[in-house]
């Protein structure tokens, strides 16, 4: 279908070589998109790259930390440099940290919101800066099911998500004039190597299985639809919302 179509189009996902990162990139790369995956540890990186390769994608790889100002702002140069337009940015790299409030060191706070957030921020600034000299864009945030609701013991976690919804706005504000469009996908209890201590506690597990009315977790190629559908055409007119896809979590109590 012509509309959800990502031929000719490049997409840089951070963090991207597992997860649900790499869930999203496989997904528009299925859709016709080339990628640009992104993450820190360069071996991983090459490896997830080399895969979706043999898979018959498109795949450029730059590593670099989005937490460093700096390297951030130098990627992009070298797009410039190479003629590569991100026409799709995914912030998706992010942490968990999970702790008790009062154990939490200052330190702990920052890190999870310089990841988690001014990432988001920092890498969203410079796809934009370009993405409003070309009148087009496409934006999609990862928020999570803490963009709304607080779980104990995650709480730097839950204050950055809930930052990357009203981030989403933000952007969408000043930018969908230019043509850009900001959305942001809110990730339900996803079987990913983040969660691997949720998932193999018997009791976190079955809480996630009770509090979800899909009564499963997520997978993460669940989030492709999604995220293929607010990187095309189809969405042209959808700005700033957060989409859920949770199995329902967000719906009930
Ligand atoms: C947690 C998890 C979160 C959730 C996600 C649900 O500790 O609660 O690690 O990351 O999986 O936020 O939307």
């Amino acid at each position: 279908m012509t509309l959800f179509d990502l031929t000719g189009r490049t997409a840089l996902v951070t963090g991207s070589s597992r997860g649900l990162g790499l869930a999203i990139a496989t997904g528009l790369a299925e859709a016709g998109a080339s990628l640009v995956l992104n993450g820190v540890d360069t071996g991983r990186l090459e490896a997830t790259a080399e895969t979706l390769r043999a898979a018959g994608h498109s795949v450029r790889t730059a590593a670099f930390d989005v937490t460093d100002e700096a390297a951030v702002t130098a990627a992009f140069e070298a797009f410039d440099r190479d003629g590569i337009a991100i026409d799709i940015l995914v912030n998706n790299a992010g942490i968990q940290l999970r702790k008790p409030i009062v154990e939490l060191s200052t330190a702990e706070w920052q890190k999870v919101m310089d990841t988690n957030l001014t990432s988001a921020f920092v890498v969203g600034r410079e796809a934009a800066k370009r993405m409003i000299a070309r009148k087009s864009g496409k934006i999609i945030n990862i928020g999570s099911l803490t963009s709304e609701l607080a779980r104990a013991t995650v709480a730097p976690y839950t204050v950055a998500k809930g930052g990357i919804k009203m981030l989403t706005r933000a952007m969408t504000a000043e930018w969908a004039e230019h043509g850009i469009q900001v959305n942001a996908i809110g990730p339900g209890y996803m079987l990913t190597d983040m969660n691997e201590a949720l998932i193999n506690n018997p009791q976190f597990d079955g809480w996630v299985k009770g509090r979800t009315p899909a009564r499963r977790w997520g997978k993460p190629e669940e989030l492709a639809g999604t995220a293929v559908y607010l990187a095309s055409a189809a969405s042209n007119y959808v700005s700033g919302q957060i989409i859920y896809v949770d199995g329902g979590m967000i719906s009930v109590l």
